[in-house]
């Protein structure tokens, strides 16, 4: 495949209300669009980092530096999505600017073959159950309110963030209200030490599916220490980056289950390998979301069709974050999203909406 061009667009995504974590609070995303065109199909993709590089040390400023001065260049001229990694990988880290690039490839060449993200992933079903993530409020009568509006949604999990001073309390209130028979996990987003230890023992009260991301990124001995002394799992996010990393994980007994968020590890190719691991070595995997739009939902949704993911994903509706999203919006029916069965991502952006929110738009010739 020969790219013409790619595009660099940025739009300003107001979220429907704030969306606070141990790491920060987010009001609105200023989100990177990739447009990669070629003569015979137009991929998209959408990268996740975010504006300030408080979750990661990317950051979507840095992002589309790097995607223009360096991985743009280091493509290929006549290139397969399955050749982006390789040729990207002299360029250390930026995994989630990589990822955007070659999702944008792979989307661009799966719409020429007119095949779907889900059949070129291999997915097995055609719904995914959903999941939401609940960000920390100002207080449990909030909480409860937030807690109850999703499950009538129909939220079939519901996952806290948490963070030192909000944690045991808001997980009993939800436990007291809502019933042992909620599915319910926490998020600590690396906000805890192992010194924390018997404070997050506490939580083994709560029958919890998963404790994720309790201590910091680069810490996989800490989190194999914390894992014999909890009775609930924990899961990693932010310390799986790769396909080795989750091998280094397993083998140090760090965590028996595994967020997998594509945008953040390289892509959907990374992204199956680490689910195909975790299948083979039984260690459950979940698709997390990075309030994605609905470019970036589509693929996320079509990945959590996999067999391996036997756990519930962020993968909310377009409406839990976004009024107005850049695509049709994704709806949950019965608690599930349908996976997109068109080429590719299987969505396309509106141009009216797209235009609306768009805030800068590059055109860089290849
Ligand atoms: O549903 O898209 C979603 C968001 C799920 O909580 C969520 N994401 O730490 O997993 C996380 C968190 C996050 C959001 C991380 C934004 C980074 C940026």
């Amino acid at each position: 495949m020969k790219i013409t061009g790619v595009e660099l667009r940025r739009i300003a995504m107001p979220l429907v209300a704030p969306f606070r974590t141990s790491f920060g609070t987010e009001t609105s995303r200023d989100v990177l669009l990739v447009r990669v065109v070629t003569p015979d199909a137009e991929g998209w993709s959408e990268c996740v980092a975010m504006a300030e590089p408080l979750y990661s040390s990317e950051y979507v400023d840095g992002a589309a530096e790097v995607i223009r001065r360096f991985l743009l260049p280091a493509l290929p001229k006549n290139l397969d999505a399955g050749d982006v990694a390789r040729a990207l990988e002299p360029i250390k880290g930026h995994r989630m600017a990589k990822a955007a690039v070659e999702t944008a490839v792979l989307d661009a060449q799966l719409k020429a073959a007119g095949e779907s993200f889900g059949r070129f992933l291999g997915a097995a079903r055609s719904r995914v159950p959903c999941g939401v993530s609940v960000g920390i409020m100002d207080s449990i009568p909030q909480l409860l309110d937030a807690v109850g509006g999703y499950l009538d949604e129909g939220y079939v999990r519901i996952k806290l963030k948490i963070e030192p001073g909000w944690d045991v309390e808001p997980v009993r209130a939800v436990r007291e209200r809502f019933g042992d028979d909620v599915l319910l996990q926490v998020d600590a987003n690396a906000a805890y030490s192992l010194t924390d230890a018997r404070r997050l023992a506490r939580l083994d009260a709560f029958d919890l599916l998963l404790i994720e991301q309790p201590l910091a990124n680069d810490d996989l001995v800490q989190h194999a220490k914390l894992a014999t002394r909890l009775r609930t799992p924990i899961c990693l996010d932010e310390s799986i980056e790769s396909a080795e990393h989750a091998a280094a994980a397993i083998a140090l007994g760090s965590c028996s289950i595994i967020n997998i968020k594509p945008g953040r590890i390289g892509g959907y190719l990374e992204a199956r390998r680490i689910h195909d691991l975790c299948r083979a070595n039984g260690i459950a995997v979940w698709c997390g979301g990075m309030l994605e739009t609905g470019l970036g939902r589509a693929a996320n949704v079509a990945l959590a069709a996999l067999p391996g993911f036997t756990l519930p994903g962020d993968t909310s509706g377009s409406r839990r974050y976004y009024a107005t999203d850049v695509t049709e919006p994704f709806e949950l029916v019965d608690g599930h999203l349908e996976v997109p069965s068109g080429p590719g991502i299987g969505v396309e952006p509106i141009p009216s909406v797209l235009d609306e929110v768009t805030t800068s738009a590059e055109w860089i010739a290849l």
